[in-house]
């Protein structure tokens, strides 16, 4: 009997990975067009402060429905959010740090095109694996090091595309937009597994850590909004510039944020890696059968790399396990992991 249900969460895993893919691929081309259409430029300070008032909403509401009854609706948020200043405190970290690369990254996409700041972003698999070894006391072994690195080029490879001539009408700065992707591919590995760890240490749901989080993204968002727009928007008001399009860019920027912290409860960051280069290539497959695009030899070999690198991490490890590790890996068997 336990198969059937084994199939659902595989399903269900391969569903929120499939979506969370997607919503990225879309967000950074939105974003990209927001930044360079020729309208009024809205504060993007203020969009990333948005999407983390969606986000709490959309919790709210899921907490709502998983809790059952409004008496235990309240009494969790009474508990986990009113009555825990020290777990509110303990969130505030990653809050901070996503803030910062949720800015980060439109500060890159101002000043760099899409697909190069696609393929530069690939850096946070290797980033991702080195803050899960350092802070989740894991090992990998040097083969799956390897892989990491191998899907890093893989993905690249399969994203390359040559430099396309885009009618910009701002002003763009490469070099500011390459330092904006080194801050943001620090925070997004930092970031992701604290937020793992804190998850995964308690029985805790999944959307009280989102909220606690949200909570204080929001003050942390909305000092950035002060400090860094706080004049012309008093000026000009706190939606200046917005239009369907950025309200898009917010949406997408929710959605991806809700579905990215179920992937990682039911996997890890790593994973997350993984499957989303293969979905990227899935994807890329699929349009090639359906619009009948052409296969260029860097996606081929790109697409063979990141095949290998999946293939390489999931081997059996030959060097001997420390009891420590034994123990993680039983534990993620028992949760389905
Ligand atoms: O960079 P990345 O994710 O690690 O960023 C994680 C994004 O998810 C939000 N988040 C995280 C945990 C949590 N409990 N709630 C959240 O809302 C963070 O605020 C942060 O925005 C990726 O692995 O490539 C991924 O990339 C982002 C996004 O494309 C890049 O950061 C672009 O700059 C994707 N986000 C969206 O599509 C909106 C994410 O899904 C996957």
């Amino acid at each position: 009997m336990a198969a059937p249900r084994e199939n659902v969460n595989l399903l269900f895993k391969l569903y929120c990975l499939t979506v969370m893919t997607l919503v990225a691929a879309a967000y950074t081309i939105a974003l990209r067009y927001t930044r360079t259409s020729d309208k009024e430029l809205y504060f993007s300070t203020t969009a990333v402060c948005i999407t983390e008032v969606i986000k709490l909403l959309l919790s709210v509401g899921i907490l709502a429905k998983e809790t059952g009854s409004l008496s235990r609706f309240k009494t969790s948020l009474r508990e986990n959010v009113l009555g825990s200043p020290k777990e509110l405190m303990k969130l505030s970290v990653p809050s901070l740090v996503y803030a910062v690369q949720n800015n980060m990254a439109f500060l890159a996409l101002s000043n760099l095109d899409a697909a190069v700041y696609q393929v530069t972003y690939q850096l946070k698999i290797p980033c991702t694996a080195l803050c899960t070894v350092l802070m989740l006391n894991r090992t990998l072994s040097k083969l799956q090091w390897a892989s990491v690195f191998m899907l890093c080029g893989g993905v690249t490879l399969v994203q390359w595309k040559p430099a396309q001539a885009t009618k910009v009408v701002v002003e763009q700065n490469p070099l500011l937009g390459f330092g904006a992707i080194a801050i943001a591919v620090l925070c997004s590995g930092f970031a992701g597994v604290y937020f793992e760890k804190v998850l995964k240490s308690s029985d805790t749901s999944l959307w009280v850590r989102n909220i606690q989080m949200y909570l204080s993204g929001i003050v942390v968002t909305l000092v950035g909004v002060y400090l860094s727009d706080g004049d012309e928007i008093k000026e000009k008001g706190f939606f200046y510039g917005y239009t369907y399009y950025v309200w898009f860019v917010i949406f997408l920027a929710s959605v991806g944020g809700l579905y990215t912290s179920v992937v990682v409860k039911y996997t890890d960051n790593i994973m997350k890696g993984f499957s989303a280069a293969a979905a990227i290539v899935l994807s890329t497959i699929a349009s090639v059968m359906l619009f009948g695009l052409q296969i260029t030899l860097t996606f081929a070999l790109g697409t063979l790399l990141v095949c290998v690198s999946i293939y390489l991490y999931g081997l059996p490890r030959q060097d001997t396990m420390s009891i420590q590790e034994g123990e993680t890996a039983s534990k993620d068997r028992v949760s389905g992991v």
